[in-house]
């Protein structure tokens, strides 16, 4: 049995881990916390945000942090690739995924957060440069099944809940060019749940 357990709640960061959880085959508790009180993630790991890890004496913030130590400690399919090349090519787009696609999403829910909402210019403006990353990835996954390589890695452990996030919250439109992606959303998206135990 792990005693592993993720505190969270329904971002695209959290399903990104949980994602490489069950892509892993590694059992889990998914412990949901209130977003509006953070005081047991602060105690636990000094910071605020999610997801934070707990695995044993381990406690770990951060989700690309959390997704290597991951990889690194449990066995089941390697995240980074099956070469130097490869896990360059991981590296970028895992950057892509965390600002140029996730930076429009997260524009809108900080300010939102913070009670300072975007007027619709600048809204517009969020949409834009969404859907002109989703054409970055459409490009990137045409003809193939994976971003990187012929197997599943952190490029789409990571890409794809974000594009997920989005679609199911509406936080943004869902452009003509996020369309060819749904199935590999789906695809990877799929993996999220498998191995989650009871909170
Ligand atoms: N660098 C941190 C960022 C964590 C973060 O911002 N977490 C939340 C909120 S606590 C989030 O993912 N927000 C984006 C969303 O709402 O999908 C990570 O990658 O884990």
């Amino acid at each position: 049995m792990s005693d592993l357990t993720i505190y969270g709640f329904e971002t695209s960061n959290n399903m990104k881990v949980r994602v490489a959880l069950g892509l892993k085959g590694i059992p889990y508790r998914f412990r949901t916390i209130d977003p509006a009180d953070r005081e047991e993630v602060l105690g636990l790991s000094r910071q605020r945000l999610t997801p934070v890890l707990q695995h044993g004496d381990v406690v770990l913030s951060d989700s690309a942090a959390i997704l290597r130590y991951l990889d690194a400690n449990f066995a089941g399919p390697g995240l980074y690739g099956s070469s130097v090349k490869e896990q360059w090519e991981v590296d970028d787009w895992e950057l892509f995924a965390r600002s140029e696609l996730a930076g429009p999403m997260l524009q809108v829910v900080h300010n939102r957060v913070q009670g300072t909402p975007l007027d619709a210019a600048a809204e517009a403006r969020c949409a834009e440069a969404f859907a002109a990353a989703c054409g970055k990835l459409a490009a990137g996954l045409a003809g193939r099944e994976w971003l990187v390589g012929e197997r599943i890695t952190a490029a789409d452990v990571t890409a794809a809940p974000v594009m997920h996030r989005i679609r199911a919250s509406k936080l943004l439109p869902w452009p003509d060019a996020a369309k060819p992606l749904e199935g590999w959303i789906d695809k990877v998206m799929a993996y999220d749940g498998v191995g989650r135990l009871a909170d």
